[in-house]
């Protein structure tokens, strides 16, 4: 099986025309989860996916498998996916990649008459992006017993709908039950600048950043911007707009790959000449390590309190999501740098920066990531970018990773 490859041009293909899906005037993609442009994303992929003979089932939470039966029907599946949802201004290739990938691998070994020893499956998870709804990698997070399926169900977006209402819409309220893994591999942009600057084809992920998200509501008091005293102020956005410094200032001095962003900013009551009485805000705190991370977030508490006290504000910070940097499986990660290294593919070991599926599906499986550069390192812009012969690498370099795990 050594000499087999993927067809480049079918996989391009197949990106670029699910990128049609949701498009959007810059060339990025905009399939919010759970909406229309989603549920015809799904419809696209399940399409190909029988073409390609593939049996499909839907969960609880709306995630697909597309599976492909093995000489040994009863043993577990070998997995491939990603997520096909969107952030509301995303590229054409996060998430759609690694499902467009194991779709790949799939077209190749039929080509071939390849029968693998264990099945595989094809799966694509329901919200994995986190934007419309919280917690973020959500689909994958109640396949592995992270989240409670009515948990995740009875989220609400910021129009008060549920996750169940907006599945029921799309028709996607599955009812296959969890299943065993046998491995887990996801095919990803790397949405950073580290393969590209290097020059390296292959990034081996060793594994994920931890991430602490909270949504924080800042309340002080509307007033007048004029009468009002500069001294007696209760100024929500002054004190929103100091926190949101103290969270650069300590992700920019904290070690251990810390990241610190604020994405999210809402002011009331927004009129240009009343003293902001509230102010709603997101924090995203990621590190390599546990003790890291947790000492980020206690200084941001500290450090909290004490605009509180000075503004004359409350700020309550609420915790959203929380996991601790993941490590995945040495023996997968160690198939994942060989057969880059047969397949002549410069490659380098990567930590990765963004959270994925692969995170939740590795405290349930063997797990690992293969990484193809992206251009200028930007993803989760509408500009994000890929070369073809990138994405046909990391897609051969998956074919024979799970090769070697599938067994034929
Ligand atoms: O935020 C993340 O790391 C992922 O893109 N959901
Ligand atoms: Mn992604
Ligand atoms: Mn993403």
């Amino acid at each position: 099986m050594d000499g087999l490859r993927v067809n480049a041009d079918r996989l391009w293909d197949s990106l670029m025309e699910l990128a049609r899906i949701g498009g959007t005037p810059k060339g990025g993609v905009c399939r919010l989860t759970l909406t229309e442009t989603d549920r015809q994303g799904r419809d696209t992929f399940i399409h190909w996916a029988r073409d390609a003979g593939l049996a499909v089932r839907v969960d609880g939470i709306g995630n697909i498998f597309a599976r492909r039966e093995g000489a040994d029907a009863a043993a577990a599946p070998v997995v491939i996916g990603s997520h096909l949802d969107s952030q509301p201004s995303g590229g054409k290739f996060d998430g759609a990649y690694g499902v467009m990938a194991g779709l790949e691998v799939v077209r190749t070994l039929n080509d071939a008459r390849v029968t693998t020893r264990v099945p595989l499956e094809v799966a694509a998870w329901t919200n994995e992006e986190g934007s419309r709804y919280v917690p973020t990698m959500m689909g994958s997070g109640v396949f592995s017993g992270v989240y409670a399926l009515d948990y995740a169900l009875a989220q609400q977006d910021s129009d008060g709908i549920s996750v169940r209402t907006a599945l029921e819409a799309i028709g996607y309220a599955g009812d296959a039950k969890p299943h065993a893994v046998g491995a887990y591999f996801e095919a990803h942009i790397e949405q950073g600048p580290v393969l590209e600057a290097t020059g390296t084809t292959i990034g081996v992920v060793q594994g994920a950043l931890g991430q602490r998200w909270f949504d924080v509501v800042i309340t002080g008091q509307d007033s007048h911007a004029g009468p009002t005293p500069m001294e007696t102020r209760r100024d929500a956005l002054l004190a929103a707009s100091r926190l949101v410094l103290e969270v650069n200032r300590i992700a920019t001095t904290s070690p251990d790959y810390a990241r610190g962003t604020v994405g999210s900013m809402q002011v009331k009551p927004n009129s240009r000449n009343v003293v902001p009485g509230e102010a709603r805000m997101t924090v995203d705190f990621r590190n390599a390590k546990d003790p890291t991370l947790i000492a980020m977030v206690d200084e941001l508490k500290r450090r909290a309190a004490a605009i509180a006290t000075e503004c004359r504000v409350t700020i309550d910070l609420r915790e959203v999501v929380y996991f601790a940097p993941s490590e995945f499986a040495p023996e997968l990660v160690a198939s994942v740098r060989s057969a880059a290294g047969a397949l002549g593919y410069s490659h380098r070991d990567i930590v990765s920066g963004a959270a994925h599926d692969a995170v939740y599906l590795s405290r349930v499986a063997p797990t690992a990531m293969v990484f193809v550069p992206c251009k200028g390192g930007i993803s989760h812009n509408e500009i994000e970018s890929a070369k073809p012969e990138d994405v046909a690498a990391g897609c051969n370099v998956l074919l024979q990773a799970v090769l070697a795990r599938a067994g034929t």
